[in-house]
């Protein structure tokens, strides 16, 4: 009779996952951006989340919530476990969520247990993950890295407000930022639990695998001008129609990125001014988001989508701008964590897979302060970015498990 568990841990997470889905700022949906009032809301209930568990917790200078357990030893480098608790606009509830409750879920296991770690554990839900509100690149995990850009300050949302003065809003503290950065000697390595957002895991059976390298990512926004004009008298071969442009140049997009299976690109948004149906579109504003798991192949990816994009403006006759705004390295995680995580999985007698990550994590960032590896966990037909994005309460507990041991091995 194979031990059948009692799926407490998952139990556990799942409770918290549903209790951090009632904050969204869109009714009927589940919408986070980075420094709103349901970033707040969800911040705080993190926040009690900790505090409940035992840890000593607050909210930083850039919104992120920092749980610290002391270890036997206060002066040992500490083990960081975290994630993200911002969303994407119509999201599903676990990306991101579900390695912050996991974290939390692991240390009240410990206490549970009477285990003292041999060093601190610091669990973080980091809030702009997802980048979608202001131009920024994992503004709130690079800042723990001391790599936060000031510049990131300056960017405006949708609206026109900058980022400072949501976080002033939010109540964060811009001149606080400098001191979030930690230092690496005191840090021996970050994890993250993440639903894998991609089908390989639920293909192979499996609960959880184990991350080998997370892609690089190039954003831009590009710009289309040709000329407005009547939708019934100007010739087909006398215009100069935007969209129609853009139109090809979507095509282009996909073609350059499905040259080789392990590059991706899309173009996510496009507005066209001035957006009537009688009018031949003028302006089109639309955006990049290109990724590999090589940097040299990510670049010439790019390189060739924008040649081909100018060539196709020139013969239209309308103008092409493009204006990347983000890069993000591909980033290997650490052999020896992930040998960590890989005895963990098999101390569960599961069979440990290996995947690379085609989505941007926190772990890129902290990359630069400590090792760090990461514990994909299956999710139904890989959907992610979707309200149907959805795990099953045996994979939230096993991976729980799989975590609990992985820090009891390093922590030891
Ligand atoms: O876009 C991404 O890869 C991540 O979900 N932010
Ligand atoms: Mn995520
Ligand atoms: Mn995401």
């Amino acid at each position: 009779m194979t031990h059948q568990p009692d799926l407490t841990l998952g139990r556990r997470a799942m409770a918290m996952i549903e209790d951090l889905a009632q904050h969204t700022d869109e009714y009927g949906r589940l919408t986070r951006l980075y420094l709103s009032p349901a970033h707040r809301a969800a911040a705080d209930t993190t926040l009690e989340f900790m505090r409940r568990a035992g840890l000593r917790a607050h909210i930083d200078a850039l919104g992120s919530v920092v749980g610290r357990l002391e270890g036997a030893n206060p002066e040992a480098p500490a083990l960081l476990i975290g994630s993200h608790i911002d969303s994407v606009v119509d999201a599903g509830r676990y990306d991101g969520n579900l390695g912050v409750v996991l974290g939390i879920v692991v240390a009240e296991a410990l206490k549970a247990e009477g285990i003292t770690p041999s060093c601190p554990i610091e669990i973080v839900a980091f809030g702009d993950e997802e980048n979608v509100r202001f131009p920024t690149n994992l503004s709130t995990s690079y800042a723990l890295a001391g790599r936060y850009d000031p510049a990131w300050l300056d960017g405006r949302d949708a609206d026109g407000i900058s980022l400072r003065d949501a976080l002033l809003e939010f109540g964060g503290d811009p001149l606080g930022i400098a001191s979030l950065a930690r230092d690496p000697a005191r840090y021996r390595g970050y994890l993250e639990v993440h639903i894998e957002q991609g089908p390989q895991l639920e293909a192979r059976n499996l609960p959880v695998g184990i991350v080998s390298a997370i892609n690089g990512i190039t954003r831009a926004r590009a710009y289309v001008i040709g000329e407005a004009g009547h939708a019934g008298t100007v010739p087909m071969n006398m215009r100069r129609d935007a969209l129609a442009a853009v139109a090809e140049m979507i095509g282009i997009v996909e073609r350059a990125s499905s040259t080789r299976n392990d590059t991706v690109a899309t173009v996510g948004v496009a507005q066209v001014q001035p957006g009537a149906i009688n009018v031949i579109p003028a302006r089109v504003d639309f955006t990049l988001d290109a990724r590999a798991p090589d940097d040299a192949v990510r670049h010439a990816m790019v390189e060739d989508i924008v040649t081909e994009c100018e060539a196709a403006a020139q013969r239209r006759g309308v103008s092409f701008t493009i204006e990347p705004f983000m890069e993000s390295p591909a980033t290997p995680m650490d052999r020896n964590l992930m040998a960590q995580l890989e005895e963990a999985v098999r101390s569960l007698r599961i069979e440990p897979m290996r995947l690379a990550s085609g989505a941007g994590h926190d772990a890129v960032a902290i990359a630069n302060l400590c090792p760090a590896a990461m514990l994909f966990v299956r999710c139904k037909g890989g959907i992610s970015h979707n309200p149907a994005e959805s795990i099953t309460i045996e994979d939230a507990d096993t991976a729980a498990r799989v975590l609990f041991e992985a820090v009891k091995r390093i922590v030891a």
